[in-house]
């Protein structure tokens, strides 16, 4: 099992499609273990967004992760980070394939709907970030027998 973090960008909430977005990892199977909405203070976003300081749309990015609340969770599943990578989709515009979550809400790439871990560690440092280890809720499935 994999844990990825996932941050659902200010432009959710406000478009009020927070159910629907998160409805695709459900149906995905992937196992929500923690989640909170939060503002977020600028170091917490300038930490996040880190590797991107200097490039042109860094200080419209941080604007706008910090315009409003976000949802931030932890999803655990098989390969989680790969496989909600590929339900969020490609980063840019032009690439994101309809059917997924960018492909289908976004349309602009610097508010594109979600932020998805891209390897185990930024997974770790992202997961990290957001949560204590006491607000991570791992449970269990039961007799559901689903996966
Ligand atoms: P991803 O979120 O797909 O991992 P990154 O890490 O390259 O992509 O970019 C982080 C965020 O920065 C993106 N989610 C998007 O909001 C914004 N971003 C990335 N590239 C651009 C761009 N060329 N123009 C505007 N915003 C961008």
């Amino acid at each position: 099992m994999e844990r990825t973090f996932v941050m659902l960008k200010p432009g959710v909430l406000q478009r009020r499609i927070a159910g629907e977005v998160i409805g695709r990892f459900e149906r995905k199977g992937l196992k929500i273990i923690a989640m909170k909405l939060l503002h977020m203070d600028k170091i917490t976003a300038e930490v996040h967004y880190a590797e991107h300081k200097g490039r042109d749309f860094y200080e419209k990015l941080l604007a706008y992760t910090l315009s409003g609340p976000v949802i931030a969770m932890v999803l655990e599943g098989n390969e989680a980070i790969s496989v909600v990578r590929r339900l969020a989709g490609s980063t840019s515009l032009a690439d994101a394939q309809p059917g997924t979550i960018r492909g289908d809400y976004a349309a602009c790439t610097r508010l594109n709907i979600v932020h998805a871990s891209d390897s185990p560690g930024s997974a770790e440092r992202e997961i990290g970030l957001f949560f204590g280890k006491g607000e991570i809720c791992a449970w269990e499935d039961g007799n559901a027998g689903w996966f």
